[in-house]
């Protein structure tokens, strides 16, 4: 079924995602070392094992690891934007930064952070109204890691009465017909912002479906520009110092480095 028709449209093999997980990798396990925290066998565990130890650690890791240069080359790669403007997008650009999900019961602090329940992402996002994700595994996601489930043909109901935490209710998603979607890394689902989904069931017990979200406007969607380009999500400065201990005596040993 074509994406007009459906709401979403499934890429196989659509960009390699290995330079990206390394990223991760990487950026965990340094700090880790660094924080003589234990590095397991397997990548899942390590963060297991640090998000019950070091929650601010492991939060601090994770969102660094979405201002990697690997993660933001993927979003502006010209095999995303060719994809988008295939799609429809006739100018696009970037609705938010890319976001990681790192979907697990154990690396969570309740629900709403790893299992999404039905909504739209319209709600988040309010930019264009041909508005596109792009949602990529970066590991393979069988069923029992909870693949996404998408409701074909959802995004021609347009905007639905939405709840506070962007979810629908109950009701309305019982009118829809949910359809698990596994993947591989490396593939690519794109859905409009008003095709409804939500996660998948991870039940697995030491596994983390990790998963990069992209999200795109067009420009030049006429009602985008009467409604003069707004912008839903802000990010906001945290007002005077992060640290009030920080120690400023040694600011430089930054430039004078001994090792
Ligand atoms: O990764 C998921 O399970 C769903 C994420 C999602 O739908 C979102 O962030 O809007
Ligand atoms: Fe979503």
């Amino acid at each position: 079924m074509s994406y007009l028709k459906s709401g979403y449209q499934l890429e196989k093999s659509f960009l390699d995602v290995s330079e990206v997980k390394r990223s991760i990798e990487k950026i965990f396990c340094n700090y880790c070392k660094l924080n003589n925290h234990e590095i397991c066998d397997d990548f899942d565990s390590t963060l297991i094992e640090l998000f019950k130890k070091d929650n601010d650690g492991f939060v601090g890791c994770a969102k660094l690891c979405q201002t990697t240069p690997e993660l933001i080359s993927l979003s502006v790669s010209p095999a995303m934007i060719m994809k988008l403007k295939e799609l429809g997008l006739k100018n696009p650009v970037v609705n938010t930064r890319p976001l990681l999900s790192f979907s697990s019961r154990y690396t969570a602090k309740n629900e709403d952070y790893w299992k999404l329940p039905a909504h739209q992402d319209w709600y988040s996002t309010q930019g264009s109204l041909n508005g596109i994700t792009c949602w990529m595994p970066l590991v393979d996601v069988p069923e029992e890691l909870g693949p996404l489930e998408m409701c074909s043909g959802s995004h021609l109901c347009g905007p639905l009465p939405s709840t506070e935490d962007f979810g629908i209710p109950v009701l309305l998603t019982d009118k829809f017909e949910f359809l698990s979607l596994p993947m591989n890394k490396n593939d690519a689902v794109f859905f409009s912002n008003f095709t409804v989904h939500r996660s998948g069931n991870n039940s697995t017990s030491n596994r983390i479906r990790i998963s990069a979200h992209f999200r795109f406007d067009d420009a030049d969607e006429p009602i985008f520009i009467k409604r003069k380009y707004p912008k839903h999500k802000v990010e906001m400065r945290a007002s005077g110092n992060l640290m009030k201990e920080f120690p400023m005596s040694n600011y430089l040993e930054i430039f004078n480095p001994t090792s």
